[in-house]
């Protein structure tokens, strides 16, 4: 237990590289938080995290963990086919839960998320769509919702991976990577997206599973805007991610944080990050930060939530269907439920 009273009590399900960096986070960065206990299938793996952050407990069943009276708070970071499963038992144990990205494998299985919430009848999900507290991102929605560049015209992503590994599941280009530019377009233009038309190639031949890991994306959103989305995750040289919103007077570019500028053998270069733990440390610090304050305050998460979850999983599956079927796919249409 704590002796800070006060402080949030968090489980962490999934200790990866991302649910490390979160357990870190919250344990020596985050004020008002501590990691009290941890769960992953490789149990070595939750002994180290655990350790790490002083003096967890370490649980062999997640649901223990979600149901444990020590546990106020869980933050989930397993594999994307436990999320949704794992979100309705926080639901069910009413605790408040921070979800990773992708809320769940698909739409399907995301609204049944948002069903058990509306059950509930209050918002406790929040979903980790952490480019939402990027600073750089952040200035590109402040210009956009202050009128400074005009109405928006287009949104204009650019994802670049290093390299994925060979057995990367084909559909994860869009669910896994894709699904965090699909979220920018809708937060950044605030608008929703109605029709999408994709296309894939396969650069890197190593790939099985016929994984299209250059794709393109062109969406069309409710008010009249457009979306122009690469995702391309075999790009070698680092990771980059970049929006940028064109408006009627103006437009308007996502940064990198702030880097050195090296000059070296008749050159000047700035370093790009290898992943996106380097290049959005500061967003997933802030994004913990916040979290932790609204579910302490009781206040509202400024980040995504469970409908943000569904809606852009609902765009995902159509950039799947127009992947396989060559044409333009249309949105299914979606009715805000009041909660939200
Ligand atoms: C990964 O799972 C992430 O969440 C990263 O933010 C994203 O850029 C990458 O493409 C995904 O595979």
């Amino acid at each position: 237990m704590s002796s800070d009273v006060g402080e949030l009590k968090v489980g962490i399900i999934g200790t990866g590289n991302m649910g490390e960096r979160h357990a870190r986070n919250l344990q020596f960065k985050v004020v008002g938080a501590t990691v009290t206990g941890v769960y992953d299938l490789d149990l070595a793996r939750a002994e180290q995290v655990a350790e790490s952050c002083g003096s967890a407990r370490v649980f062999t069943d997640p649901v223990e963990l979600i149901e444990d009276q020590q546990v106020e708070a869980v933050l989930i970071a397993s594999p994307n086919e436990s999320h949704a499963e794992q979100t309705k038992a926080c639901l069910i144990n009413d605790k408040p839960v921070f979800c990773e990205k992708p809320l769940a494998v698909d739409a399907e299985e995301a609204w049944t998320v948002v069903e058990r919430e509306l059950t509930r009848g209050r918002k406790m999900v929040s979903v980790g769509f952490m480019r939402r507290f990027d600073p750089q991102h952040v200035a590109v929605q402040q210009s956009v919702s202050s009128g400074a560049i005009g109405r928006p015209i287009a949104f204009k992503g650019v994802h670049r991976n290093e390299s994925i590994p060979s057995d990367f599941p084909a559909e994860f280009v869009i669910s896994q990577s894709a699904v965090h530019d699909i979220d920018s377009a809708r937060w950044l233009l605030a608008e929703e997206v109605e029709t999408v038309f994709a296309q894939g190639v396969q650069v890197d031949g190593a790939l099985e599973n016929g994984v299209k890991d250059f794709v393109s994306l062109q969406l069309s959103l409710s008010g009249g805007c457009l979306g122009i989305v690469e995702v391309f995750l075999s790009a070698r040289y680092g990771y980059e991610v970049t929006a940028e919103v064109i408006g009627e007077k103006g437009s308007v570019v996502s940064g990198q944080p702030d880097q050195a500028v090296i000059r070296a053998e008749r050159s000047r270069a700035i370093p790009v990050p290898g992943d996106w733990l380097g290049r959005f440390q500061d967003a997933y610090l802030i994004e913990m930060d916040q979290w932790v304050r609204s579910v302490r305050s009781g206040g509202s998460f400024d980040g995504a939530d469970a409908w943000d979850g569904y809606m852009s999983l609902l765009v995902s599956d159509a950039c799947l269907a127009s992947l396989a079927s060559g044409q333009p796919e249309g949105i299914p249409t979606a009715i805000k439920p009041g909660l939200y």
